[in-house]
C-alpha cells in the first residue's frame, strides 16, 4: 500500500505563505481526491451565506466574504469530504481488519467515504453490511444491559450545535456525564484558565477587533497551516503598520511572510507582506519565563516613568477598579532574576524588553495563541499569564484588544456551549429537568484522560464516538490500543475509515454519516445546521452537494435513532420530530440557553450571524470575586518532570505538531511545504549544535524514547534527523505518529490536556525499515 510521494526531499522553503505554492497545492489536492468535478463549485459556497461552514478550522468567517472565502487547507478539507472514492461493502469484503491494521493513516482515509452501516464479524475478521434498524435496536439493547457509568460518549469537535445538543441529552438521559471531547486534548487549558482569570471560558476577540487593534502578540499557533484564513486580517493589520510580535520555537512561514493567493496583484507582484515585526524563538515551554520577563520589564518601565514624573506605563486605574492579585503578581515577578528568565525562555533580556516596549506604546493589544501554549504541563498557567499581560494595561474590554484562543475543530467551541462536558456543574440541570424531565446525574463524568484511565483499568466497557479518531489522537497510544480491545461495545459514527475503527472490541459498529458539505434532507425537507466559531459567532449553514451515498444518515438522525431505541419515550423529547425538523432542536436550544440563543432561528441567518454575549467586553467579570484575577506563576520550569536546574544533557524537549498536509489524524499527504519537507513524515527536527554535541548528524536515523518513567519503554521511530532552525535542547516531530511517546499522566495540571508540546525524549540510533530507506531524505540537502 504505497501512496507515498515519489520524490522525497528536504529543501528549505523560500517563498511566502500563500502565493502560488498555495494555489498549486489546491489544484493538486482536487486532483488527488478526484474531486475536480464537484469540489471547485462547492468552494464558491464555502463560508458563504446559505453555503456550508468549512469543515477545517474554527476561525471566524467574515459577514461580507471574499469571492472565494477559503484557504489552501480549507480547500483540502472540502476535497477530502467530496472525494469520488468510496469505502463500500466490496472494500470491507476484500480486507480483514488484521490486514488493514498494517496500513498507514493516510492509506486508510484515502480509500474514500464510508457508504453503508457496517458491523464487525469476529469469525471472518471483517466488517459486514448491516441495516440502520438493526444497528439502533442492537446497540440500544446492549446499552440497556450496561451500567451508564461504564459507557462513554465521545465527541470530536465537528458536530453541529443541533447534533451536539441532542448527543448530550442522549448521554444524560441514559444516565451519565461521560462526555469527553476533543477539546479535552486541545483548548481545555483555555476553558479552565480563562474561566478562573476573567470568568468566561472563551476568547473575547471578534473579527472586528482586528480592524481596531494597534498591536498583536502571537504565541504558539501556526496560522499559515492551521488557520490560514486568519492571514487576511493579519495582512490587513500589517498594511496599517500594526506590529505583530511572535513567540514560537520555529520560524513558521505563515508568521513570517504572506502573499494573498486570491489577490491577482499580489500574485504577480514581487511583494509579500511581512507578518511578524518581532520574532522570538522561545524555547519549548519557555513562555512562562518570557511573559514573566515582559512583565518584569513593564514594571521597571512603570516605576521609572512615575519616578521621572512621566505618565505611568501600567493602567493603575483599571488595575484598582477591575482586578485582584496585582501585588502578588508583582512581587512574584520581581523575585525572578533576568539570568533565570533568560535561561528558561532561551531569549535575551534585550529581546524581552523590546517586546515590552512595543506593548507599552500600544493602546489596543490582542493576544492570539494556540496549542503551543495549551498542551503543556503548565498549559493553564500559560493562558493565565497571557491574561495577566493584557490586564496590566486594561487590554480586555475595549475594541481592538483582548484574548484570542484559536480553536481547532469547526464547532468545538459550540459543542461546549450546548452541554458537551463531563462536568454537571456547567449544565443548566433545572432547565433540563423542567423541559425534558431529565435528571442530570450528579456524579462528574469522564473527560478524555479519565476515559483513557478507565479503559486501562477496565471500568469503561462501551465507547460511542461521534466523529474523531480517538485511539490516534490520545497519548500513550500503544498501551491504550491493547486495553481498547477489551471493550464490549464500540460504536463509531464517521465519514472515513481510520485506525480507531480497526480495533472494534467484542462488538463493533461503523455508522457512516453525512458530512457538513452535503445536503441534509429529512423526509424530503432540506435541513440547516449551525455552529459557533472561535470568536463566539453563531451562524446557520446549508450543505450544498449531493451525499456520497444514499445510505448515509445525518448525525442528528443517528442520535435520534439511537435515542429512540435506548430511551423510547422515557423523556419529554420527541426525538423523531426533532429529526424531521431541526428548527425544533434549535427552539429547544434557545429555551435552555436563552441569553445566548434567543431568536436563534432568525438571527443565525443575519449577515455575519450573531455573537454570544461576552460580559467581559463590558468589563463585567463573572468571577468569584467579581473582578479579573491576576495569577502569579507557581514556577517557571518548562516541565517539572525533568529537573530544570541540571537537565541531563542528553534529554531534549519534544513538541509533536501538525504538518501543512494534514488535519489532525487525517493525513492528506506527505509534504510539509512551509518547513521544506517533501514525501515523508518520518523526520525529527533538531538543532545542529545538539546534533554535534550528541554525536549525531543530519540524515541519521534515530528512535525517540521518552525520558521520564524509565520503567515503561515508550518509543517512536525510526525517524530521520533534519538539522533545523530550532532552539537548543528542543525537538519537533509529527502528531499522531509520536503519540506513543506521551505518557497519559503527562498532562496539564487542572485541565488535563495532554502535554503534547513538551515530551522529554532521548535519541537512539536505529536502522530504518527497507521502505523507509527507499524514501529517505538525501543527506546532502539537510542543512538549512
Ligand atoms: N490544516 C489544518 N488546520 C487545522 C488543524 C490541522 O491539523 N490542519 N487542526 C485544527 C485543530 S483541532 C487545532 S487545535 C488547531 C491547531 O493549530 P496550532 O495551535 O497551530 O497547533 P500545532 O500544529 O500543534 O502547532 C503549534 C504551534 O505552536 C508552536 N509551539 C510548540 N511549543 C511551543 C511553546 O512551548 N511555546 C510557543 N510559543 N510555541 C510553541 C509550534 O512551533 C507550532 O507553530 O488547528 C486546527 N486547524
Ligand atoms: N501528540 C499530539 N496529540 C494530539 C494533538 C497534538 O498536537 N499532538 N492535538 C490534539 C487535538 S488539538 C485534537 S482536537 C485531537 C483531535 O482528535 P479527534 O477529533 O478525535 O481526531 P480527528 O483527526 O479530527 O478525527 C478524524 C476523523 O473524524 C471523522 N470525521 C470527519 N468529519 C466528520 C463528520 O462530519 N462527522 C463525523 N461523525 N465524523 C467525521 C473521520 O472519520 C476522520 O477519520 O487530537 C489531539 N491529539
Ligand atoms: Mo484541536
Amino acid at each position: 500500500m504505497s501512496l507515498i510521494h515519489p520524490q522525497v526531499h528536504y529543501k528549505p522553503y523560500q517563498s511566502a505563505a500563500g502565493g502560488w505554492g498555495s494555489a498549486r497545492s489546491v489544484m493538486a489536492i482536487l486532483w488527488r481526491e478526484q474531486a475536480m468535478g464537484n469540489a471547485p463549485l462547492a468552494l464558491f459556497k464555502q463560508n458563504k451565506p446559505k453555503g456550508f461552514a468549512c469543515v477545517s478550522c474554527a476561525w471566524a468567517k467574515p459577514g461580507d466574504p471574499h469571492a472565494l472565502e477559503f484557504c489552501e487547507n480549507g480547500a483540502k478539507a472540502t476535497a477530502w469530504e467530496l472525494t469520488r472514492r468510496r469505502t463500500g461493502p466490496e472494500f470491507f469484503a476484500a480486507h480483514t481488519l488484521t490486514e488493514l491494521r498494517t496500513w498507514s493513516d493516510h492509506a486508510l482515509e484515502q480509500q474514500g467515504r464510508l457508504t453503508h452501516p457496517m458491523r464487525y464479524d469476529v469469525a471472518s475478521d471483517r466488517y459486514q453490511v448491516t441495516t440502520w434498524e438493526q444497528a439502533y435496536a442492537q446497540i440500544g439493547a446492549q446499552l440497556r444491559d450496561l451500567d451508564p457509568q461504564q459507557v462513554v460518549f465521545y465527541a470530536s469537535g465537528r458536530a453541529s450545535l443541533e447534533a451536539s445538543f441532542m448527543y448530550q441529552l442522549l448521554a444524560r438521559g441514559y444516565g451519565t456525564n461521560n462526555l469527553p471531547d476533543s477539546s479535552n486534548m486541545c483548548h481545555e487549558s483555555t476553558s479552565v484558565g480563562l474561566q478562573e482569570s476573567i470568568g468566561v471560558p472563551v476568547g473575547t476577540v471578534t473579527l472586528a477587533d482586528f480592524e481596531h487593534t494597534d498591536c498583536i502578540f502571537f504565541f504558539g499557533q501556526n496560522v499559515g497551516s492551521n488557520a490560514p484564513r486568519m492571514l487576511h486580517p493579519l495582512q490587513e493589520a500589517r498594511k496599517r503598520h500594526i506590529p505583530i510580535i511572535t513567540f514560537n520555537p520555529l520560524r513558521e512561514r505563515g508568521l513570517e511572510r504572506f502573499v494573498n493567493p486570491q489577490s491577482p496583484r499580489e500574485m504577480i507582484g514581487p511583494e509579500s507582506t511581512v507578518i511578524s515585526t518581532q520574532y522570538h524563538q522561545v524555547k519549548i515551554g519557555g513562555d512562562l519565563a518570557a511573559v514573566t520577563g515582559i512583565i518584569k520589564a513593564l514594571l521597571a518601565m512603570d516605576e521609572a516613568a512615575r519616578a521621572a514624573g512621566r505618565p505611568a506605563v501600567l493602567d493603575h486605574a483599571f488595575i484598582a477598579e477591575h482586578t485582584q492579585g496585582f501585588e502578588h503578581l508583582r512581587s512574584t515577578v520581581e523575585r525572578y532574576s533576568w539570568e533565570t528568565l533568560e535561561r528558561r525562555s532561551g531569549l535575551g533580556r534585550a529581546a524581552l524588553e523590546a517586546a515590552a516596549t512595543v506593548y507599552a506604546r500600544s493602546e489596543r493589544v490582542m493576544v492570539v495563541y494556540g496549542m503551543g501554549m495549551t498542551q503543556h504541563r503548565h498549559g493553564v498557567e500559560n493562558v493565565q499569564m497571557l491574561v495577566d499581560l493584557l490586564l496590566l494595561r486594561g487590554n480586555i474590554g475595549k475594541p481592538g484588544a483582548g484574548i484570542c484562543p484559536v480553536r481547532g475543530h469547526s464547532n468545538v467551541q459550540g459543542q461546549r456551549t450546548v452541554g458537551i462536558t463531563e462536568d454537571p456543574a456547567k449544565v443548566p440541570s433545572e432547565k433540563l429537568k423542567a423541559l425534558f424531565g431529565i435528571d442530570v446525574p450528579a456524579r462528574k463524568g469522564l473527560a478524555t484522560v479519565d476515559t483513557c484511565e478507565a479503559i486501562l483499568d477496565g471500568s469503561v466497557k462501551a465507547f460511542i464516538g461521534l466523529g474523531g479518531n480517538f485511539l490516534r489522537a490520545i497519548p500513550d497510544t500503544l498501551r491504550l490500543e491493547q486495553a481498547w480491545c477489551g471493550l464490549s461495545l464500540n460504536v463509531q459514527v464517521a465519514t472515513k475509515l481510520n485506525r480507531t475503527h480497526l480495533l472494534p472490541g467484542a462488538d463493533g459498529w461503523l455508522l457512516p454519516c453525512l458530512g457538513h458539505i452535503e445536503i441534509d434532507r429529512q423526509d424530503g425537507q432540506v435541513q440547516a445546521y449551525s455552529t459557533e466559531d472561535s470568536t463566539g459567532c453563531v451562524r446557520g449553514w446549508l450543505g450544498t452537494n449531493e451525499p456520497a451515498s444514499d445510505q448515509l444518515r445525518s448525525e442528528v438522525a443517528i442520535i435520534a435513532g439511537l435515542a429512540e431505541a435506548l430511551l423510547g419515550e422515557r423523556y419529554a423529547i420527541a426525538w423523531g420530530q426533532w429529526r424531521q425538523d431541526y428548527s425544533r432542536v434549535r427552539a429547544a436550544i434557545a429555551e435552555v440557553y436563552p441569553e445566548i440563543f434567543h431568536d436563534m432561528e432568525t438571527r443565525m441567518w443575519q449577515t455575519g450571524g450573531f455573537h454570544r454575549p461576552i460580559p467581559v467586553n463590558q468589563r463585567q467579570w463573572p468571577t468569584e470575586s467579581g473582578k479579573a484575577q491576576f495569577v502569579a506563576p507557581q514556577g517557571l520550569n518548562a516541565d517539572d518532570d525533568v529537573l530544570d536546574q541540571e537537565p541531563p544533557r542528553d534529554v531534549l524537549q519534544l513538541m509533536t505538531l501538525r504538518s501543512n498536509d494534514q488535519f489532525n489524524t487525517t493525513v492528506y499527504g506527505y509534504d510539509d511545504r512551509f518547513r521544506g519537507v517533501h514525501g515523508t513524515r518520518s523526520v525529527v527536527f533538531l538543532n545542529r549544535s545538539d546534533l554535534v554535541r550528541l554525536g549525531f548528524a543530519a540524515g541519521d536515523w534515530v528512535t525517540l524514547r521518552t525520558a521520564v518513567e524509565p520503567q515503561v519503554l515508550r518509543e517512536a521511530g525510526p525517524l530521520q534527523i533534519i538539522g533545523y532552525d530550532i532552539p537548543e535542547g528542543c525537538a519537533a516531530a509529527y502528531y499522531p505518529e509520536c503519540n506513543p511517546l506521551v505518557p497519559l499522566w503527562h498532562h496539564a495540571e487542572r485541565s488535563k490536556v495532554p502535554a503534547a508540546k513538551s515530551v522529554p525524549v532521548t535519541l537512539h540510533r536505529a536502522a530504518p525499515s527497507a521502505a523507509q530507506l527507499e524514501r529517505a531524505v538525501p543527506a546532502t540537502d539537510q542543512v538549512r
